[in-house]
This record gives C-alpha cells, sequence and structure tokens, in this order.
C-alpha cells in the first residue's frame, strides 16, 4: 500500500510540475561561449565525464561509452534549493536500502523503505536522455532543457546490486538561461508514446536513422520510472522475455549487467515529460531489433515492439 500511495504521490507531484514548469525569460548567461556544438559526454568506467554548465534549449549530446558496461546518461531537473548532494545524502540511501532489503528476499520490507524518500524527491522533474548504451559503443540524442539545476544519472546495477548513481555515476550540470542555437535535426522516423505503447512511423530499413520520440501520453509505472523507449538489437541467441523481465530494475536479476545473453543496446530516448520531444539517431544494420521500455510488462503494455531489418 505505501508503494501505491508512494506512486501516487509521484504521480501527482509530476503532473503539477508539467503544468506550471513556466520557460525562463532570463537574460544570456556569458559562461556558454560555443553554443551550438555537439556535447560530448564519455564515460571511462563510472562517471560522466561532460561540462559543468552548457545552454538550455536544444542540444546535442554525443556519449561515448568507452566502458566495460551498459550504461546510459537522463537528465533530472532538481527542485528549487536541491543540489545533487542531496541526491547522494537522501535519495540514494533509501534506493540501497529498499534494494538491499529486495535482495535479501524481502520484498515487502523493500518497497517500504522507498516510502522513505525525502519529499523533494517527487518534485525532480525527469527530462530526457539516452537509452542504455552497450559497452565501447556511443550514441547521438538531441534532448531540449529547460533552464535550472540538473542531475545527469546512470542506475543501472552493478554485478552485486549496487546502483550505478551509488557509486559515482551522477553529475551536477547547470543548464544555464542561456539558449543554445542548436536545431533539432530533421527525422527519418517518429515514435509516438501514447497511452497505448508506442506508434512507429517511418520505414525501418539499413543505414542512417533519426528518431524523433514523442511523448504524447506519459504515465508512472510501478517501477517509478515513465514510458521511455530503448533500442536493442537481437542476435538469434537472445531470449526476448528475459530482456523484458530484466528491464525491470527493482527485480534482483533486473536492470543489472552483464545484461541479458545475446542483447546489445543502442540509446534511446529516456524519461521525460508529456508533451515533450527527443531524437536518436542510429545506423541500422540488417538484423532483429526491439524498442523497449524500461518498464514492467512492456509487452502487454505495447511498449515493446519487435523488428527486422533486411538486407
Ligand atoms: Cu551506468
Amino acid at each position: 500500500m505505501k508503494l501505491k500511495l508512494f506512486i501516487l504521490v509521484v504521480t501527482i507531484s509530476i503532473f503539477f510540475n508539467c503544468k506550471n514548469e513556466a520557460k525562463s525569460e532570463a537574460e544570456s548567461d556569458p559562461i556558454v561561449e560555443n553554443t551550438s556544438k555537439v556535447i560530448d559526454i564519455v564515460t571511462l568506467s563510472m562517471e560522466f565525464q561532460m561540462p559543468d554548465t552548457i545552454p538550455s534549449g536544444w542540444n546535442t549530446f554525443k556519449y561515448n561509452n568507452k566502458a566495460n558496461e551498459t550504461h546510459f546518461f537522463r537528465f533530472v531537473k532538481l527542485p528549487e534549493g536541491i543540489t545533487v548532494e542531496n541526491f547522494i545524502n537522501e535519495a540514494d540511501p533509501v534506493f540501497e536500502e529498499g534494494m538491499d532489503l529486495i535482495n535479501a528476499g524481502k520484498p515487502e520490507e523493500g518497497f517500504a523503505a522507498f516510502g522513505k524518500m525525502p519529499e523533494w524527491f517527487s518534485n525532480a522533474i525527469p527530462s530526457g536522455g539516452s537509452g542504455l548504451i552497450a559497452p565501447k559503443s556511443s550514441a547521438i540524442s538531441t534532448l531540449y532543457l529547460e533552464p535550472g539545476l540538473h542531475s545527469v544519472e546512470c542506475y543501472v546495477k552493478m554485478p552485486n546490486g549496487k546502483f550505478h548513481s551509488t557509486m559515482g555515476m551522477v553529475k551536477e550540470v547547470y543548464v544555464s538561461d542561456a539558449k543554445s542555437d542548436t536545431e533539432p535535426p530533421k527525422a527519418t522516423n517518429t515514435i509516438d508514446i501514447k497511452e497505448d505503447g508506442f506508434h512507429i512511423s517511418g520505414d525501418l530499413k539499413k543505414g542512417e536513422h533519426i528518431f524523433q520520440v514523442n511523448v504524447i501520453n506519459q504515465k508512472l509505472h510501478e517501477n517509478f520510472a515513465t514510458s521511455d523507449v530503448h533500442l536493442v538489437r537481437l542476435e538469434d541467441i537472445a531470449d526476448i522475455n528475459i530482456l523484458e523481465a530484466w528491464m525491470v530494475w527493482y527485480d534482483p536479476k533486473g536492470f543489472i549487467t552483464p545484461v541479458p545473453n545475446g542483447v546489445k543496446f543502442l540509446g534511446g530516448y529516456n524519461d521525460d515529460n508529456e508533451g515533450s520531444t527527443g531524437y536518436f539517431q542510429v545506423d541500422l544494420k540488417p538484423g532483429k531489433y526491439a524498442f523497449i521500455a524500461e518498464v514492467p510488462n512492456a509487452r502487454d503494455k505495447g511498449l515493446l515492439k519487435e523488428f527486422e531489418v533486411k538486407d
């Protein structure tokens, strides 16, 4: 029951924030010099190397995951007066305590522990990011960011069950009032996220694609995540049902590395508000693929769609 209450509180809060997000009209911030370049994000092991300050508006990110683990990056806009320190000191320990209890075979106590989340947590706003990206791979994402202090984070779990965010994979980034002059790219395909799942349009033939993801309807799922999209390449040995179960972080075997056999993550578009749009680019080679959201029971929700790219 506590979990349901927590979800309700978070849902109401996200709805409230969506409706009250005001665009800042403040003057340009001179800290940002070049506002049109691609912003590099690099991970060597368990960190984000990227600028501390970036412009608001449209930004294109190249995430270069040089690590041996699958990672992602996502932006979360922090509530007024909250910094990444608050996340590390007040929210991470709650996730850790809950997850440790679930891992110890005590799911009820674990979910009850998540109810101890600080009040401000429900006012943090997911603001888009990449999908999961395989080791030694890179991905390009274009996101629209509102000004303000953000946390950039990854919460895949290490083989010992610890979240990457508690191992240093969280970085404070200030999105300045200065607006980037980056334009969103011209999409080859669209993915509309609606109440009943993904609606994909455009030819899925081999070659370069730019996917435009439109969050038409958003909702909070049982794992506190909202509907997002991850692109995976599936080798013949891959089992789609194992992948579907793996996408749930609160499962002791979920969202933990190594990823399921025969699965390679190629990026995507992370949690964002209803009404938002973002882009990701990918070069599709012939083979089997799926779009999947980081939610429980993705297939039943229309948030798991398989497709094949012909030679
Ligand atoms: Cu990570």
